[in-house]
């Protein structure tokens, strides 16, 4: 009989790849989306006949349960939150209900409804912020640097607890930033992506950018599902960093970029003051020895080739779309 899973946050970049990866294992996928006036189904709108879509939220525990009760999945993986960082000094009362909250509300919904289900929260890198260590691992202390951050601590150690209480197979993905032509717009990698396919096309000539020094592990997305899913199928459930173990700069992104179409990037690129943050992470750079080892996974996708595919990606977008 085939595995039944339930995804919260179908609809994002991470949501969409593992359903597909889910599907392709034989699962059925159950994804629960949350009521909007338009449709958010973009990401997954090619394999949306293969998928059962439920209603519910991560601020309201009711539809978590009745969730659970009625589809009776036998892994939970929960994508879903507010995850812009930027937003979350804007929203961080938001952001602390979804982000962090959110994550209680789902794991007492198992604990009620059955304690058997096998459960990943999606942790980050943002946990590290101010990083007390380089190269970071399982063991480096945390040091959020935003909202955002903040509350993923408290996700990551609710599940831990969760996992110690109850007994749940409770297991985080400490995952460090992963992209694909499917990132939202407002994240810097797509940002710049997109912005170099509307300057190719005429439409624009400068991208605004905030800070250029910040330096992210940036892997690709279609690779971090499979390592989610790795996770749930140990025997034990356990915590593990998922990163490429190298790091760019926001400026290295803008030159591989644009010089993926023979442009020079400081041509393109200027500073404005409104995408700085309050605070910074600096430096991030994840050593997944532990997971290569223990669940055998590797990125399978370079910085310089997750560029290209993105680039490519938004010029066909806008060739296609006109904007
Ligand atoms: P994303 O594209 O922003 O997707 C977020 C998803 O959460 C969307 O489906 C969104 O639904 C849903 N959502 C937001 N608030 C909700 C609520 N109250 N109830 C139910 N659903 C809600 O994020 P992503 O990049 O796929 O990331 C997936 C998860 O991994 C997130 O938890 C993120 O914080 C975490 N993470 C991401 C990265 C990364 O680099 N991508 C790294 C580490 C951790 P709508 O479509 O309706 O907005
Ligand atoms: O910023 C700098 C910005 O918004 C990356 C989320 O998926 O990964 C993501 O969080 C860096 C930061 O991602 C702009 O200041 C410069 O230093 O693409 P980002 P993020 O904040 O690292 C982690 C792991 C998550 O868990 C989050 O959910 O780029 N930057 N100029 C800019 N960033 C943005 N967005 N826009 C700019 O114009």
């Amino acid at each position: 009989m085939a595995k039944r899973a339930l995804i919260t946050g179908i609809t994002g970049q991470d949501g969409s790849y593992l359903a597909e990866f889910l599907l392709s294992q034989g699962y059925e996928v159950v994804g629960m989306v949350r009521r909007s006036s338009t449709v958010t189904f973009e990401r997954i709108a090619h394999i949306q006949d293969d998928l059962t879509l439920v209603a519910g939220d991560l601020l309201d525990e009711v539809s978590l349960i009745g969730i659970l009760r009625e589809h009776r999945p036998v892994e939970v993986y929960n994508l879903a939150a507010q995850s812009f960082v930027q937003t979350s000094w804007g929203q961080p009362v938001l952001t602390g209900e979804t982000t962090a909250l959110g994550v209680t509300r789902l794991l007492d919904a198992i604990r009620i409804v059955d304690p058997e289900i096998r459960f990943y929260q999606a942790s980050s890198s943002e946990m590290f912020g101010k990083v007390r260590e380089v190269p970071q691992t399982e063991t480096t202390p945390f040091y959020p640097r935003s909202p955002y951050g903040v509350a993923k601590v408290y996700g990551h150690w609710i599940t831990v607890n969760y996992r110690e209480s109850y007994g749940l197979h409770a297991s985080s993905g400490m995952l460090f930033n992963h992209e694909s032509p499917r990132r939202g717009l407002e994240f810097v990698t797509r940002k710049v992506t997109h912005g170099v396919a509307r300057i190719v096309a005429g439409l624009d000539d400068k991208i605004p950018l905030g800070n250029t020094d910040s330096q992210r592990d940036w892997g690709f997305a279609g690779d971090y599902v499979r390592a989610m899913w790795l996770m749930v199928q140990r025997d034990e459930p356990e915590d593990y960093v998922v990163a490429t173990g190298k790091t760019h700069s926001v400026r290295d992104l803008c030159e591989a970029a644009f010089s993926h179409v023979g442009l020079d990037w400081a041509e393109h690129v200027f500073v404005d003051e409104r995408f700085l943050r309050p605070a910074e992470v600096d430096l991030l750079v994840g050593d997944a020895s532990k997971a290569r080892v223990e669940l055998g996974w590797e990125p399978t996708v370079s910085f310089a080739e997750l560029v290209a595919m993105m680039v490519d990606a938004d010029i066909e977008l806008v060739r296609h779309s006109g904007r």
